[in-house]
């Protein structure tokens, strides 16, 4: 791994907007554990994660970051650095533990208390419905179980997420004003159902497709529930992992590989959730796997009900020529066109290029093509190998530099008139890392798991200094 150059000093003095939203995100399978507790039953985390080979060192989220007994400490920390959002994620199977049927109230109550204790703090709670945990129910029935399975390729998944969001609204419409459906579809679809690397594992390219259009139908299901149950003035949003894509020359074939993975990671949500219809270039480019009908009369209706502000959760750009690429892959029908491209320069721990014209391009990119919906980055941050030093201490310049740069490229982004409202750091706390497990560090919050202590690092300090100036230090 490069080192990046922790010189933040090296960089213009900024400042924000009055009132932009600073924040920390978590999301509840990374965080929680308490994974057989008050009713909670598995998601499709709690089987993938126990699956051998499927989570580096068997690694599962049973205890995480212990994050359900200690809300009240993890709140408090929050309320140190001064923020003034937490966008957290409900966990479906602690509400409804099989997908289906009444809530479960201690579920719930752990969300009403957490979202008090944020009140109280100062802090507006900023919930997500989904954040990747599937009750297992709802991808496989359970043994003798009488319900279907088959999670998001299957229709009627969908329709039993807008009930649950039925459900969260209720218990927590009069004390939460911003909403968020789902966080990265694009993974859930791609990552769980094509390449197999997330929950559930399969690796079935036209399913993955399917799964897209039902997590879109979800969310406009979802809208409409939240809608129906929340006060006129609550923000109802979505966000995206939007791919920066560049190609890596401006030869057509390149240019056309960019297009062809444009349409499969970008287009595919925006071109349904804002303009009510699927991109012609993907359904042709995917002709081979599928017909796309399963797309009913009505569904990009319902996919393109209104919101209030996109969420762009952004780590680092996509860098593409024309070639090909091994499966199982992501990329549905691509890969007998496109090859990926390293970007070059430093590298975060996950191997991620640090790259932060990248998410100037794409904020003004989707300004260009979205002039009148607001955008918030939701999730922004870089693992890097943190440890704790003899004395106690956690430092961590090189995520420093990332943040610094990424905050940057906000502001310019901000000068050259796209209206960012707020930016959510990724993450409050190391955690499950996913796939990887606990082998990468994303939080500005060390996490000792064995003990449960909580470390904050320098990055913590230093963005508690950001928020202070609402802006970024000369
Ligand atoms: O940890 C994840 C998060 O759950 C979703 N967005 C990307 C993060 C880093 O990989």
């Amino acid at each position: 791994m490069t080192a990046v150059d922790a010189r933040p000093q090296a960089l213009p003095g900024l400042a924000f907007p009055a009132g932009f939203r600073w924040g920390t995100a978590t999301a509840s399978y990374q965080i929680e554990g308490a994974a057989a507790e008050d009713g909670r039953a598995p998601s499709i985390w709690d089987t993938f994660s126990r699956t051998p080979g499927k989570v580096r060192n068997g690694d599962t989220g049973d205890i995480a970051a212990d994050h359900y007994h200690r809300m009240s400490e993890d709140v408090a920390l929050m309320k140190d650095l001064g923020v003034t959002d937490y966008r957290f994620s409900v966990a479906w199977p602690r509400v409804q533990p099989t997908g289906r049927g009444p809530a479960v109230q201690k579920g719930l109550d752990f969300y009403r208390r957490l979202v008090d204790e944020l009140r109280a703090a100062g802090i507006r709670p900023v919930a997500t419905l989904y954040h990747w945990d599937l009750p297992q129910e709802l991808e496989s029935p359970s043994p003798g179980g009488s319900a279907p399975g088959g999670g998001w390729p299957r229709r009627e998944t969908a329709e039993r997420f807008a009930e649950y969001a039925g459900i969260v609204a209720d218990a927590l419409g009069d004390r939460v004003a911003t909403w968020t459906t789902l966080n990265e579809p694009w993974c859930a679809a791609f990552l769980g159902y094509a390449s197999g690397v997330h929950a559930p594992g399969r690796t079935e390219p036209a399913a993955s497709l399917r799964a897209a259009h039902h997590l879109n139908l979800a969310h406009g299901l979802a809208v409409r529930a939240l809608r129906a149950a929340l006060p006129a003035d609550a923000e109802v949003s979505l966000t995206l992992n939007p791919h920066a894509v560049r190609a890596l020359t401006d030869a057509e074939a390149d240019r056309d590989a960019a297009r062809r993975i444009d349409a499969l990671g970008n287009r595919v949500f925006l071109d349904p959730v804002f303009h009510g219809r699927l991109p012609e270039d993907l359904v042709a480019d995917t002709a081979g796997l599928t017909d796309w009908s399963f797309v009913r009369d009505g569904d990009l209706e319902i996919a393109s009900e209104r919101i209030d502000s996109l969420g762009i959760n952004y780590y680092a750009p996509t860098v593409v020529a024309a070639g090909t690429h091994d499966g199982p892959s992501p990329w549905p029908g691509a890969e007998e066109h496109v090859r990926f491209e390293p970007a070059p320069g430093p590298r975060t721990a996950m191997d991620w290029p640090v790259d932060a014209d990248g998410l100037y391009e794409l904020l003004t990119r989707l300004r260009d093509g979205l002039p009148d919906v607001p955008l918030v980055i939701t999730e922004n941050g870089a693992a890097y190998d943190d440890y704790a030093d003899p004395e106690g201490a956690v430092h961590d310049p090189e995520r420093v530099a990332y943040l610094h740069q990424h905050l940057a490229a906000v502001h310019r982004a901000l000068a050259a008139g796209v209206d960012v409202r707020g930016y959510f750091l990724w993450s409050l706390l190391d955690n499950f890392e996913w796939a990887y497990g606990y082998s990468k560090r994303f939080g500005i919050v060390h996490v000792d798991f064995a003990s449960q202590r909580r470390t904050p690092k320098d990055s913590a300090r230093w963005y508690a200094d950001v928020i202070a100036r609402n802006g970024l230090p000369g």
